[in-house]
């Protein structure tokens, strides 16, 4: 049985709150769709790393790649340059780090800097060598559900269920991990909102999370900000979708949403807000047991 607002599987090597966790994001990019060029600068992506852990932020992942749709990959030296200063200081900092990486070369100089955990938005698709990587580093390891490179993910957003097909795809993936040796009770699934998928197979796969939760493995859902809230939330009057920025309020009614469906982790831009949302979700959840 699951316990709504309340996580029934944990990632072992992560902190265990009796509620969901808040994983903040800092995308060290010029060009992400949410943030795009505010942390670009190694200093400011530090400091905002900081500020997410001070906030309450139980895992701060930091990305070098932005995956918006269309964009296109930055060479693996620039990943790299993007990337480790920021790991490295916050790391030293103690703060509990996420590397948001589809390159083994980035996940294992990340690892060596200091970061604890992967985060695989291509559920190890794009680097096979990942997995053995993660199997021998005896990390957590996100693996999210992914069709191909963001230049052309969105002419594969073709779904007959769309929950019973991205659940059969990370089957796969999970087969593949744990052929290569990674533990299981170390591993955590996404389903990947908008990586080829369009709005309505967003709200689809967060209206039926349970069932994505009932498979046993903790699921992580990153909603935050994304394309399909600004479209829900777009301007009556010209229509135009609400920018990146006016979509954490939104963000936060799902956070309690999400966590109340059983989820293990929110990945968010703005960390009080959803803290707040996972705090309220286990108190409600805890009246349910
Ligand atoms: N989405 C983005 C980046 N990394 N990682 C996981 N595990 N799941 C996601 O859905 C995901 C991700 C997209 O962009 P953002 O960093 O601007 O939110």
């Amino acid at each position: 049985m699951t316990h709504p607002g309340r996580p029934h599987a944990y990632v072992d090597g992560l902190p265990q709150p009796d509620r969901c966790l808040v994983m903040g994001v800092v995308n060290v990019t010029p060009d992400s769709f949410s943030d795009g060029g505010l942390w670009f600068e190694p200093a400011d992506a530090i400091t905002h790393g900081l500020r997410l852990a001070a906030q309450g932020a139980d895992v701060v992942d930091i990305g070098g790649e932005s995956t918006r749709p269309g964009a296109r990959r930055p060479p693996e030296e620039e990943e790299l340059r993007r990337v480790l200063p920021v790991v490295r200081e916050l790391a030293a900092a103690g703060v509990l780090v996420s590397v948001d990486t589809m390159r083994v070369s980035v996940a294992s100089k990340a690892l060596d800097a200091g970061a604890r955990m992967v985060n695989d938005v291509s559920g190890g698709r794009a680097d096979p060598a990942m997995f053995g990587l993660v199997a021998d580093a005896g990390v957590p390891m996100v693996i999210m559900h992914w069709r191909g490179y963001s230049d052309h993910m969105q002419q594969q957003a073709s779904y007959g269920d769309v929950v019973t097909d991205v659940w059969a795809e990370l089957q796969q993936q999970l087969d593949a991990a744990a052929a290569a040796g990674v533990q299981v009770d170390r591993i955590a699934v996404d389903p990947g909102l908008g990586f080829a998928k369009n709005g309505d197979h967003n709200w689809t796969l967060l209206a039926r999370l349970d069932e994505l939760v009932a498979h046993g493995y903790p699921v992580l859902v990153a909603a935050s900000r994304k394309s399909f809230l600004g479209r829900l939330l777009a301007d009556p009057a010209t229509g135009a979708d609400r920018p990146p920025d006016g979509r954490d309020s939104a963000t936060h009614v799902l956070s309690t949403l999400i966590a109340l469906a059983g989820a293990w982790c929110v990945r968010v831009h703005q960390v009080p807000g959803s803290l707040d949302a996972v705090n309220v979700a286990a108190r409600w959840g805890a009246e349910k047991r």
